[in-house]
């Protein structure tokens, strides 16, 4: 079970399946695992740390580009192996010192940036209607 509500939150980070949830409810329910209609800091964190351990393809802890563009399947599958991709905007958002290297703090901070984006009414918790596109 976990491992489809995480498959479910990848894609739909991924953004290019089709699936019959709308982006909104397939990652919100990937996220909210309480099952509240809530998403908590918490919630949302442990969601961030999911998510990059399944970037973290070799588990050393960081997520190099390339590990992303595996995991993302960035590469088209007529490209040579190791053609250049360009960084995506998530990726660079949250590189923030640049070096194409992601830590767990790097993309943790986003998460938190996002989540303080989407909280509108400053609650502490984001609610379904909060809960819009990128997401978290
Ligand atoms: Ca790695
Ligand atoms: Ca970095
Ligand atoms: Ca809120």
């Amino acid at each position: 079970m976990k491992k489809i509500l995480l498959a479910i939150g990848i894609a739909t980070l991924a953004a290019n399946t089709a699936t019959a949830l709308t982006f909104n409810s397939a990652q919100f329910l990937g996220i909210d695992r309480d099952a509240n209609n809530e998403i908590s800091i918490q919630e949302a964190t442990s969601f961030r740390a999911r998510y990059f351990a399944l970037l973290d393809q070799n588990s050393n802890g960081t997520v190099e580009f390339e590990e992303y563009v595996k995991a993302n399947n960035l590469r088209s599958s007529t490209a040579l192996e190791d053609s250049p991709v360009p960084l995506t905007d998530e990726y660079r958002e949250a590189d923030s010192n640049a070096d194409t290297i992601l830590t767990l703090q790097e993309f943790q901070d986003v998460g938190v940036k996002r989540f303080e984006m989407l909280d509108k009414d400053k609650n502490g918790i984001i609610s379904r209607a909060e809960f819009i596109s990128p997401g978290l």
